[in-house]
This record gives C-alpha cells, structure tokens and sequence, in this order.
C-alpha cells in the first residue's frame, strides 16, 4: 500500500486504525476515533482493562467528562473494540502507540513499554503501515530507536513499506476528551507527505490547528514545552526564597511584577509533580547526552522545584523552634496529596515527599485530601492531636476551613500554607501562628 492509498482510506475511513496502550493518552484517542466512524482496535497487554473496554466501561480513575458515556457508545466490533494480542494488528492500516515513556531514577528514558510495544507489532506490521507515536520521547528517538527497532524486527523499510510519524499529546487528566478536541497539535513525518497524511487523519477528531513539520521538530516541541514551564516555575520558586529571606511577599511581588509587559511569573508552591512537567525536561536533556552540550539551566530547574517540599518541611522546623517544639515525635497533619488542586492524582505528589521526610525525621504524618479516596475524611477530626498543619495542595476544599476550628482541633495553632492559600490577618485573628512560602519573617511575624 503507498501512502497515497493509505491517505485515501483515511479520507473515506475505510482505514483501519488500532491504538497501542489504552491508558489516559490512548483510549481517548481510540474512542474519538471510533467516534468519528473509524474501526479501531485497541490493544493493551492488561487483560482487565481490555475486558472492562469491551463491556464499554471506562477504566479511567477519576472525573474524566464524557469518557464513560463516550465508551458506552463505541465499545461495539466494527468501532472499538479492545484486545491484548499483538497478531490482531495484521490488518491495520494506521498503528498509534500511546505507552508510557518515563524516566528512571537517574534521568534517563525508560523506554521499555516503547521497545517492547516495537518489537510485539514488528511482525505484525501490514506493508504501506502508517505507525504514530503519541508518547512523549526525547528528541532523537523516532530515528533512533522507533524507526531502526520496527525496520530490525520487520525488515521493512521505513518511508517504503511503512511509514513513520510522532503526534504528542497535549492531554491533561480531568479534561483528557476536551483538550483532545480543541488544542493545536504538532504533527511530525518522517517525510512531508507522510506529515499531510497524519494531518488528514487527525483532523477527523482534532478541531485545532494541525502543524505538520519534521519528527524532531515534534519531539522538540513537546519536550521544550514542558521544560520551559518547569523553568518558569523554579524561578517564581526561587524567588519565594529569595523574598522570604529578605523579608519581602512573593505573591505581592509576583502580581507586580506580572503589571510589566511581556512579564508572566507563575506561581511559587510547595513542589512540582504529576506525569509530565518533572519528566519531560529529562527527556530534552537525555537527547543531547554525549554530544558536548553541558546543560545547566534546564537540570537547575529541576533541582530548585524538587527542592520545594524540603524548603516547606524548613518553614515547619522554623516554627516547632520559636515553640521549642521538637520535630521527632510530633504529629503533623499533611493537607493535599494530590500533585494538582481539585485533582485525585498522585504521580510524583510533592506531598509524597514531604511525608517521607517527616517520618524519617520521627514525626508522624496525617495525610489529609478530599480527592484522593485513601486520604478524604472529616479534616478537623485528623487535625484532632495534631502539633502543626502543612498545606501542600490549593484545593478548593481547603479554602472554606473555619481557623478557630482549625486552631481548637491542633495542640499547637501552627500552619504551614505552602500555597498562599491563606490570609494572614484571618490566622492572627484566630491565634494561629501562619508561615506562608515566600513571606518573610517579618511579614510573617504574627
Ligand atoms: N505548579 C506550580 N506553579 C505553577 C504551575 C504549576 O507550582 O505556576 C505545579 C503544580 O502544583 C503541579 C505541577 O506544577 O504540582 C504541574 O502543574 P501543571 O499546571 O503544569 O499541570 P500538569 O502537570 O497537568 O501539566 C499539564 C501539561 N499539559 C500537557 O502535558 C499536555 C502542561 O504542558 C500544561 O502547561 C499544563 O497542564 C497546564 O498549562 O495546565
């Protein structure tokens, strides 16, 4: 098959697509692709979720709008339907890959879910095959690794029997369908036309713009995307320290400064987790590993955000010594272990961290968080004993807190808002000690 035919059965949909990988980024993919009146096989080596798929249920945790209902519609043979072998590819015209591309503990990709989806469909790959990668990889890996792994395992060629292209995904979870829907998306091919072709298939479930360019382009795009956010924040991060050692208010600081053209300092917090912005900087970098290039900024960034639940377990250590307090022993309620507000989920939760700390330190923690199922709970009951409180999430729950009940349920009326969450007169009214992240001392000094 050429591309020519490939795009053609695109066009009309007679194209017989399949998702490899049906988590957060893939299954929305699959599903608005049956939607729009594709075939689409899914396939997902967890049995579970392939069954639960099929059954047309969603296996997707949390409040994701329109999955369920989404699912219900287009789990049928002829639209979606799941499966867990690889062989069921052999008719497929176009193959997604959607599966996770973390790093390890020393930075670098863990490519294992990739190379091991490469090597299951290499056989199976139909000749004339488009195969898009939507995982996020470092810059150099379709050339490096996709396109020599599926031509090995193949022996075919790629731009000849099959051709190749890499469309990142801008999902977010909690808004996975409408982000998918309505964001711009770069669209890399390994050749121009293969590129159009990609464009052609992604405008039947895309409404925004479609930016065909090169596959490094694409992998650059979404690496330097995510990185350039975790920068932005170190900085508001470090210039929280920076304010509170010199006395000063960050969150003043930051709206003022916000008041100058061209300026957008994001905000100072208690850390930086979730599944892409600490990971996705580690894969730019890993790209140019043994090429001369000696990275500091990017790493920096890295360093200052993971610094941050360190930074607030200081604030705490502060107060316990102007109350002659000792950590070892206390009891210290965490509020918020999500890595995002209103969220449930925990991937690289800045509060893990913190938690960890603290009982290597000899304190005990309670965790409290209304989204996630383990944590949720009455707050003022676990604050009931508790010596001090750290808030690490800004959910909206956490706003509507009575400070008198809050100062009557903790021994010691000490709170540590790693959000800015709090007003500071509210808590000196209600005789509660507050240390706000990147307030100084003497702005904190109630
Ligand atoms: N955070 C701060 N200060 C900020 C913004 C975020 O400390 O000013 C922290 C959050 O508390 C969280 C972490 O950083 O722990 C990540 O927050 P995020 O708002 O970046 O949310 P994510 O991780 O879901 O990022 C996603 C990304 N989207 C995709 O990868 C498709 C990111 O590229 C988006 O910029 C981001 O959503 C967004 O703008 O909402």
């Amino acid at each position: 098959m050429t591309l020519a035919e490939v795009k053609k059965k695109i066009e009309s949909k007679e194209a017989l697509l399949a998702v490899i990988g049906l988590g957060y980024v893939g299954l929305p993919v699959a599903a608005s692709f049956a939607r729009a009146g594709f075939d689409v096989l899914g396939v997902d080596l967890l049995t579970e979720r392939v069954e639960k798929i099929n059954r047309g249920e969603n296996p997707i945790e949390g409040e994701e709008p329109g999955m369920a209902d989404l699912l219900k519609t287009v789990a049928t043979p002829g639209k979606l339907h799941a499966d867990s072998d690889y062989g069921a590819l052999r008719d497929r015209d176009v193959i997604l890959i959607a599966v996770e591309t973390p790093v390890d503990s020393d930075h670098k990709p863990h490519y294992q879910a990739l190379i091991s989806a490469l090597e299951a469909m290499a056989p199976n790959l139909k000749s004339g095959a488009l195969v898009i990668i939507e995982s996020t990889i470092a810059p150099g890996t379709m050339r490096n690794l996709v396109q020599v792994t599926l031509e090995e395992r193949s022996g075919k060629q790629a731009g000849l029997d099959f051709f190749l292209g890499n469309c990142p995904e801008r999902v977010m979870p909690g808004k996975l369908l409408a982000n998918l829907r309505t964001l711009d998306r770069v669209v890399g091919g390994m050749s121009p036309e293969t590129a159009e072709t990609m464009v052609t298939l992604y405008k039947k479930i895309v409404d925004g713009e479609l930016d065909a360019t090169e596959c490094i382009t694409a992998e650059l795009v979404k690496t330097v995307e995510n990185a350039y956010r975790d920068v932005q924040i170190a900085f508001a991060n470090e210039v929280a320290l920076i304010c509170e050692a010199v006395g000063g208010d960050v969150w003043k600081v930051r709206e003022l400064v916000n008041k100058s053209p061209g300026r957008n300092m994001l905000l100072p917090g208690a850390g930086v987790g979730g599944h892409c912005i600490p990971k996705d900087p580690w894969l730019l970098a890993s790209a140019v590993d043994g090429k001369g290039v000696h990275l500091r900024l990017i790493p920096a960034a890295r360093a200052v955000n993971d610094g941050m639940p360190y930074h607030i377990l200081e604030l705490l250590k502060k107060g316990f010594a102007e109350m002659g307090k000792e950590l070892k022993g206390s009891k210290i309620l965490v509020m918020g272990y999500a890595y995002l507000e209103n969220s449930d989920d925990t991937r690289n939760s800045p509060s893990a961290v913190l938690v960890n700390e603290l009982e290597k330190s000899g304190a005990e923690a309670v965790i409290h968080d209304p989204f996630v199922e383990e944590y949720q709970g009455d707050l003022l009951e676990k604050a009931k004993g508790c010596d001090a409180a750290m808030l690490m999430v800004k959910h909206d729950k956490y706003k509507e807190i009575a400070f008198p009940d809050l100062r009557d349920s903790l021994n010691k009326g000490l709170l540590i808002d790693g959000r800015r969450l709090y007003d500071a007169a509210k808590a000196l009214n209600s005789d509660i000690k507050l240390y706000q992240l990147g307030i100084g001392m003497d702005l904190n000094s109630n």
